[in-house]
């Protein structure tokens, strides 16, 4: 997918120590995607490109923790008014703590906007468009639309949630999506998971595409 300087967007997601070795919610080799991250921030903003990053933001008794739902454990679906299947996780992210933290080498000094997701108590959100809902929204595309970006290019963590239904929403509202394969890592839960979000991101149109192909 071609890369065009004022037009294209860097969307890196959830990049926080929580889904880093050592987090509440680790993510295997999920500091990998670091590196790679830094190196195409530089990139997009030298060319003209927009850079965003997002935060799980979450209150201490959010919905989607475990914690909140006596006899429920991490990794057991909920049955939510609004949302089909709500999987329970440990707590994370809770906002001010350090795990909410962005990673301490992702260097933020290039990014224009820093968007946070999944504050409200009752409502998750795995994409950066719209919440576990899929109505409320966060203001991301208007944000997008408004600047003129029409292709996005994604990475972070974790390839099988939040960058997956980031993807897939960014597809279907019309944006030239790809992922960059080197720059995610993926929760793996329930199994075959990650195998899984890739498969459907490429049925949806989202192109996988190594960073150095930029
Ligand atoms: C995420 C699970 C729960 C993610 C966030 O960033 O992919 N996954 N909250
Ligand atoms: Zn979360």
């Amino acid at each position: 997918m071609k890369f065009d300087g004022i037009t294209s967007a860097l969307i890196i997601i959830d990049v926080q120590n929580d889904f880093c070795p050592a987090g509440a919610l680790a993510v295997a080799g999920g500091d990998e995607v670091v590196e790679p991250l830094n190196r195409l921030a530089d990139h997009f903003s030298e060319a003209g490109g927009k850079i965003i990053a997002t935060a799980d933001w979450h209150p201490p008794d959010h919905v989607s923790f475990a914690r909140s739902h006596p006899g429920r454990k991490p990794g057991d679906a909920l049955e939510l008014p609004a949302v089909k299947e709500q999987v329970l996780w440990s707590v994370h992210c809770v906002q001010g703590s350090p795990g909410a933290d962005f990673h301490a080498q992702l260097n933020l000094n290039p990014v224009h906007c820093i968007l946070r997701k999944g504050f409200r108590r009752n409502l998750d959100s795995y994409s950066a468009f719209f919440e576990n809902d899929r109505l409320t929204s966060t203001g991301l595309d208007g944000f997008l639309k408004g600047l003129g970006i029409t292709a996005v290019f994604l990475g972070g963590l974790a390839t099988d949630y939040c960058v997956r239904y980031t993807a897939l929403d960014a597809a279907r509202l019309g944006y030239r999506t790809a992922v960059l394969t080197d720059a995610v890592r993926g929760v793996g839960y329930p199994a075959g998971s990650v195998e899984k979000a890739l498969e459907t991101m490429r049925n949806a149109g989202v192109s996988l595409i190594h960073s150095r192909d930029i």
